[in-house]
């Protein structure tokens, strides 16, 4: 069993960048936290209790007030307390019913239903855990290492990258995300538009940098100015995170 505090710690060090995730992880070797789960992400820093087979809501790794004045606090907790956790609270009803379903407690016809509500609440606590680690205080503004040089080979130069990126996550219909992530087989960078949790993705690419661009993520501070939202989001990306995501994507 996995405590808080264990919880804590984790994500704590992937989202101060400590040295242990700036190294680039030896041969065979994951920094803490990076262990071989889901994009990157261990199952503690994802809240998967083995014992149960659920999952629970990790805590985040900074104060909500953090990201204080381009991410607002009322809109961190709010996010955090009960948007992400309706996600982790339908992906473990979606798994509970799957159960009943394969038991013969539950209506086979709902099926499709519930395989719908596991890929949009599993998707939606990913994509959150990310998100939270994606971003951090004292962000430095621009990526380094292997990863600049990835950025620059694939979208020409780091403004080109962001200027793509942003218009991406403007242009987004209805609830969704943009994301950097890694085609692994081709080796290269790609930005995609991701709609509500789950359409629209890449098979089999890894996630590196995610922004929500649902209203729930920004409309209290920047209600229909989407664009205001989104500039503000890159002077807080937890670039040595983005690193870390990159350079154990691609061994
Ligand atoms: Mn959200």
């Amino acid at each position: 069993m996995t405590t808080p505090l264990t919880r804590r710690v984790a994500l704590g060090a992937l989202a101060t960048g400590s040295a242990a995730v700036l190294a680039r992880p030896a041969m065979g070797a994951r920094a803490p936290g990076l262990a071989s789960g889901a994009f990157g992400l261990s199952a503690a820093a994802l809240g998967y209790q083995a014992a149960t087979g659920e999952y629970t809501l990790p805590d985040l790794a900074y104060d909500v007030a953090a990201l204080e004045p381009h991410i607002d606090a009322q809109t961190m907790t709010i996010h955090h307390d009960r948007h992400h956790a309706g996600y982790v609270r339908g992906l473990n009803i979606a798994l509970q019913q799957l159960e009943l379903i394969r038991t013969g407690g539950g209506d086979p016809a709902l099926i499709k239903h519930w395989c719908g509500q596991l890929s949009f609440n599993a998707s939606g606590h990913i994509n959150h855990t990310l998100f939270w680690n994606c971003m951090a205080p004292d962000a430095p503004g621009e990526p380094g290492g292997a990863l600049m040089d990835a950025i620059v080979r694939d979208f020409g130069s780091f403004n080109s990258f962001k200027a793509q990126f942003t218009l991406a996550a403007e242009t987004v219909e209805g609830g969704g995300w943009a994301w950097l992530i890694h085609e692994a087989m081709g080796g290269r960078l790609m930005i995609i538009q991701q709609e509500k949790q789950q359409n629209m993705f890449v098979t089999g690419a890894r996630p590196l940098l995610g922004i929500d661009v649902w209203e729930h993520a920004y409309y209290l501070k920047y209600q229909n100015r989407r664009a205001e939202y989104v500039a503000a989001f890159m002077n807080v990306v937890n670039w040595p995170f983005v690193q870390s995501l990159y350079e154990s994507s691609d061994g």
